[in-house]
């Protein structure tokens, strides 16, 4: 069984309005997710992985040095998925319900959040991705080089932001904290989290 690529959970023009240009989901989505899709496919056929699920092939690929060209495509596919649930047409502000008091309760306040979460998405050096993650029943911000993602830790993501330069340089050019303030102010999608934490 091929893995697939998922569709955009917004028509590609949704985000027009908040920040984020079709033009970037035609290369974003279009070239750089499916890209990840079909390299998958190529290095897994064959293998005892095709049969696995995508998260398996995570976990399994990041175990084993032999295997980091699959575990990079791996990742990034499931990691793109997730970041285009992370994102809302008119999301952004602030949480609300359960949501809001844990973020309380192990940040200190929603803008304390605010500020670790964009410091992470700022100082990742090079490529990579802000997170959210239930950390065992605690909240917290981490950051992760390059493909790697808390599901390869064994953790349950609830948000992510791609700082790849590509995720950004068609809206916001070079200027990754003005992507970052607009994904928070416009775009996060605090649904999708609520419900990634209530499975957590
Ligand atoms: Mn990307």
């Amino acid at each position: 069984m091929a893995f697939t690529q998922p569709p955009l959970p917004f028509d590609k023009n949704a985000l027009e309005p908040y920040g984020m240009k079709a033009e970037t989901f035609d290369y974003h989505y279009g070239k750089h997710h499916k890209a990840y899709v079909d390299n998958l496919n190529k290095l897994t056929e064959g293998t005892e992985l095709a049969d696995k699920s995508l998260e398996e092939v995570i976990q399994i690929s990041f175990k084993d040095p032999s295997k980091t060209g699959i575990f990079n495509n791996a990742a990034q596919v499931w990691n793109h998925t997730f970041f285009w649930n992370s994102l809302k047409p008119g999301g952004g502000g602030a949480p609300t319900g359960n949501l809001a008091t844990r973020i309380e309760k192990d940040f200190g306040s929603f803008d304390k959040f605010k500020e670790e979460f964009s410091n992470a998405a700022a100082t990742q050096f090079g490529s990579g991705w802000a997170w959210l993650i239930d950390d065992g029943g605690t909240l917290k911000v981490i950051k992760t080089p390059n493909a790697e993602n808390p599901l390869a830790h064994g953790k349950k993501a609830l948000l992510t932001l791609d700082v790849w330069e590509h995720a950004y340089y068609i809206d916001f050019r070079n200027a990754r904290p003005a992507f970052i303030q607009n994904f928070l102010d416009k775009l996060v999608n605090w649904d999708f989290v609520a419900e990634n934490l209530a499975t957590a």
